[in-house]
């Protein structure tokens, strides 16, 4: 949560030779957005992929199921973000993903491309989260 893209930094760094993914949320990549702008300015090929489903979606979900509050409380589904203008806005290279298939593609193509990339993938908010299924749900 906000670590990914820095700790990818980071790894990139030490292992220049390597290809480094940062795997990230919505909100966690937004608490360390600037951090694109640092891949840019710094040339490290870093492929950043955010699963952007609008919502802190596992803050949200543990709020209905354990408070009682409406579904995707915490969300933000009317100030939808669009992280590829994000990125090229920073002057990166970015992609948007649909399904598996596409992913992977796009996944090998910014490895391929030896720059930093942004793919970004729409995920359904319902979807349910890691505490849904730690608790056997
Ligand atoms: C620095 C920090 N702030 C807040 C939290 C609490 N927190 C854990 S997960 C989460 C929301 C994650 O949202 P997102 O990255 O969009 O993932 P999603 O659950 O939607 O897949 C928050 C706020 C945290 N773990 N660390
Ligand atoms: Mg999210």
């Amino acid at each position: 949560m906000g670590t990914g893209l820095p700790a990818a930094i980071g790894a990139q760094l030490a292992n220049p030779e390597k290809p480094v993914l940062a795997l990230c949320g919505d909100g966690g990549l937004m608490m360390a957005v600037h951090e694109l702008h640092t891949a840019v300015a710094e040339e490290l090929p870093i492929t950043t992929v955010v699963f952007n489903n609008d919502d802190y979606a596992i803050i949200s979900e543990e709020a209905e199921r354990s408070y009682g509050l409406e579904s995707g409380a915490y969300g933000w589904p009317s100030a939808a973000l669009d992280f590829p203008t994000i990125a090229e806005g920073m002057g990166m290279t970015a992609f948007r993903a649909d399904g598996v298939a596409d992913l992977e593609n796009r996944v090998s193509e910014a490895i391929a491309r030896d720059e930093p990339v942004l793919i970004e993938v729409r995920t359904d908010p319902d979807e349910p989260q890691a505490s849904a299924f730690m608790e056997g749900a």
